[in-house]
């Protein structure tokens, strides 16, 4: 190779010839190259961040390459590509997960510790990519590494928010939410590409007539943003491939801005500006309950469209026709959030390509297929008419269309059921409604749980289910458990690779040779030993944020999720008042020391849930600060939540909290996280739980509470939460309205006894609170016996390969998205 090439061109050539250039790679010399050209310095005399973003864009610059030249190959093949398109793609850092994929971590920390440099620190500058709020958006993410660790051509669709979820402080008890300024360090990863920018046409209105007796249809008036494309590039695990997400950004078409600076008016000028960018400004920082508002669409038709555009470019410079979308792309509606894609993609072909109905609609159908994650009615999107017309008027006369059509199919099949026909109706109610629009043109409609895929069939989206039962089925949840097990769990990592090889880093299910050694006191004590050191690390880390010094030898009992009414932290928080009352009482009892640590954001307009977050920071001050329980009991709440924090709490957690209403939680992937890093479950029968079990079995998780048909019964019955109330509850419950936690949370008590909010506690804490005791009773006693507890924890580390995101992509590759 001629030397006075560097090795950004030694990349390019590589990987023309090798699918793995990284194979090839000089980590010293890299870097000194990169940073030549990035900051005119080397290794010896550059920065920290200096070194980080040369690092960085090196890794960028290889993965350019490999998607490139995949790229090239899967075009070769014609392979069939799958477009993912989800508001929401919860990263976290990037750097230490594609230098592991790449399978350069080694080389890398030995390279840049000889120059002085600890990679560690390094890792510590990357930002949390937080372009998500929960789980179904780290989902996303979890499933483009996987794609792409299989060598399947996947692209993410997103929007390069410039504020991702918000940075959560507690003030005076009470969240508080700052802006996360991510692209600060963040924009290292993306590499803009201002030339393929699209046009996204708003407002305006539908003009119709004829074109050489053709009729025509066209959106006039309009305003126009242009979405920009950011690229930004996913390895996946020991691969050929490398996959990108692409974050599209909103900007204002530079002729509107001259028109307006040419006379003059350059202050209008900016304003307008500012409103296009705004589109993309901030991801909307609630999951679950989506509040239909105008900006929101805008972002969801921003995604929608940019997308589909360029999707379609592609593919017509590909193949030179559309009619072979469906057998050449498979676009996946992440929830109902781009649900947009059905009357867009129907307005594309139709509009700009001069289809008729019918062909549209039959391609349309065959290309989209749709995710369902929740079923919380909140989540399920509608939108008000006026404001959807306002915004998108050609897109809004589709969906009447498609709606005409389809109350005319759903005559025929249910004559005269108007209370169905009107249930499953995409417009009424002066609403659109972004679940039907899913329902009545998708291909494949899938849950994400066993349960959840039931509660679909036969509960929410019964009546489509019944006309077309072979559309529907289930797909479990999956991690990437690369990260959340071997990149955040190293110490277990290394002994289990020394115990049972390393077959487990290819195939999760591989970590089921643990189990032969499940009577295995050595390695049940070593199990234990790296346990006691990642909860070390936990601790050092709480006494540095929160000032509190907990026991390491104390069970981590730990509910890491969004603050949700459904997902019951009340009850947990309830229980742990319960206990510090208990100990009270008997401060000499024989009691098993218990650290409970919650980490959690609400969204930003839920005041119940910031209540119930001001309630576990409150009772952590008592209980923290109260010298009678303080070697038994301790409360924490880790402020900011996020992908990285996870990361260090979930090696260390003993007992996982999954504790949500019977029929509530889709599926759950926390849960996962933790079972694969050996935390036992305490869990009511809900989303993934109910597999959980199935792997594990009833000695290797602490079931509790009511199933879903059980609560469905009781509010068939009626629920009198009042019924529930022993004295030692109501005794806690007076502890919340007394002032003795330093504030009074009437409005809690009030929400589970009265029913002055509606429903009086629509989530049964009251009713499951007992058996969760009883739960937690059998928790405290099954811990004292190291050992027993030791082999739960095994079993659950073996059994848990069946949750990675392998299997789950697997699955729609071949069920959902065809793929070869
Ligand atoms: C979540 C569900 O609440 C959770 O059960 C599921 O595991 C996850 O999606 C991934 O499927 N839903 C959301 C949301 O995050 O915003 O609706």
């Amino acid at each position: 190779m001629n030397k006075k090439q560097n090795s950004k061109q030694k990349i390019q050539k590589l990987a023309e010839n090798d699918a793995r250039p990284e194979r090839a790679i000089q980590p010293t010399e890299l870097l000194n190259d990169t940073l030549r050209r990035i900051f005119g310095c080397e290794l010896a005399d550059a920065t920290q961040k200096q070194v980080y973003r040369a690092l960085c864009i090196s890794v960028r610059e290889l993965l350019t390459e490999k998607n490139r030249v995949f790229g090239n190959r899967c075009t070769e093949k014609e392979r069939k590509e799958v477009y993912y398109m989800s508001m929401e793609f919860l990263v976290g850092t990037s750097l230490r997960n594609n230098l592991f994929n790449l399978g350069l971590e080694a080389e890398f920390r030995k390279a840049l510790a000889d120059a002085g440099f600890d990679i560690d620190e390094i890792y510590a500058i990357d930002p949390d990519a937080g372009l998500g709020n929960g789980g179904l958006g780290r989902l996303a993410s979890c499933y483009m590494d996987a794609a792409t660790g299989m060598d399947y051509p996947m692209t993410g669709f997103s929007i390069r928010y410039e504020f991702g979820i918000f940075k959560q402080k507690i003030v005076d008890g009470w969240q508080m939410e700052f802006p996360d300024n991510w692209l600060e360090m963040g924009d290292v990863w993306l590499q803009a590409r201002e030339d393929d920018a699209v046009e996204v046409k708003f407002g305006g209105e539908v003009r119709e007539w004829m074109d050489n007796d053709r009729f025509k249809v066209a959106q006039v008036g309009y305003s126009s943003v242009m979405a920009v494309p950011y690229d930004m590039y996913i390895s996946g695990y020991d691969s050929d491939a490398a996959n990108r997400l692409v974050l599209w950004s909103a900007k204002l078409p530079q002729s509107f801005d001259m028109a307006a600076f040419s006379r003059g008016d350059y202050v209008r000028a900016l304003e307008r500006n500012a409103m296009a960018e705004t589109i993309s400004k901030v991801l909307y920082p609630a999951d679950d309950h989506i509040q239909g508002k105008r900006l929101r669409l805008k972002q969801q038709y921003l995604l929608v469209s940019a997308s589909l555009q360029s999707i379609l470019k592609k593919h017509y410079k590909k193949y030179r026709t559309y009619t072979n979308l469906p057998e050449k792309v498979a676009i996946h509606i992440n929830d109902t959030h781009p649900a947009l894609c059905v009357p867009e993609l129907m307005r594309l072909l139709i509009d700009e390509h001069d289809f008729g109905w019918d062909e549209a609609w039959d391609i349309t159908c065959r290309t989209l297929s749709y995710t369902n994650h929740t079923v919380m009615s909140e989540a399920l999107e509608r939108w008000n008419v006026d404001l959807f017309r306002e915004q998108l008027p050609r897109v809004y006369s589709i969906c009447q269309e498609i709606n005409r059509r389809l109350i005319e199919h759903l005559c025929a099949v249910y004559p005269n059921d108007w209370g169905k026909i009107n249930y499953m109706a995409v417009i009424a109610n002066n609403e659109v409604r972004m679940a039907n629009l899913c329902l009545a043109a998708c291909h494949k409609v899938n849950g994400v749980s066993k349960l959840h895929t039931d509660i679909l069939r036969n509960g929410i989206f019964r009546d489509y289910c019944q006309i077309t039962p072979e559309r529907f089925l289930n797909v479990t949840n999956g991690i990437a458990y690369r990260r959340w097990l071997c990149q955040s769990d190293p110490l277990l990592t290394d002994y289990l690779k020394q115990l049972i090889g390393g077959d487990f880093l290819r195939d999760a299910r591989a970590l089921e040779k643990l189990l032969p050694y499940q009577n295995d006191e050595k390695v049940l004590a070593d199990l234990m030993a790296i346990k006691r050191k990642n909860k070390e690390r936990l601790a050092a880390l709480i006494e540095n944020q929160n000032g509190v010094r907990v026991d390491p030898d104390s069970i981590f009992d730990i509910q890491i999720k969004r603050l949700h009414e459904y997902k019951r932290q009340l009850l947990n928080i309830l229980h742990v008042l319960y206990l510090y009352r208990q100990i009270k009482a008997n401060p000499h009892g024989d009691f098993m020391p218990r650290t409970f640590i919650f980490a959690a954001k609400a969204s930003a307009g839920y005041i119940r849930a910031k209540q119930i977050i001001s309630l576990i920071v409150a009772a952590s001050k008592l209980i923290n600060n109260d010298p009678d329980v303080n070697d038994k009991l301790k409360v924490v709440f880790l402020e900011d939540y996020k992908v990285s924090l996870a990361e260090i709490i979930i090696p260390a957690a003993d007992i996982s909290e999954q504790i949500s209403i019977a029929g509530k939680e889709a599926s759950g992937t926390g849960n996962m996280k933790l079972m694969i890093n050996g935390a036992v479950t305490i869990g009511t029968l809900d989303g993934a739980n109910v597999e959980i079990h199935e792997q594990v079995g009833d000695e290797n998780i602490f079931l509790f509470g009511m199933k879903a048909h059980e609560v469905e019964e009781l509010w068939q019955r009626g629920y009198h939460p009042t019924e529930f109330i022993t004295p030692e509850l109501q005794a806690v419950l007076d502890m919340l309205t007394s002032g003795v936690l330093g504030q009074r949370f009437d409005d809690l008590v009030d929400s589970l006894l009265t029913n002055r909010f509606g429903t009086a506690d629509p989530y049964m804490t009251l009713a499951d609170f007992q058996d969760y005791a009883r739960a937690q009773r059998d928790v405290a006693a099954v811990y004292q016996d190291k050992q027993r507890f030791a082999r739960m924890s095994l079993i659950n580390i073996a059994k848990a390969g069946i949750f990675s995101s392998d299997r789950a992509v697997k699955e729609y590759a071949d069920e959902i998205w065809n793929l070869d």
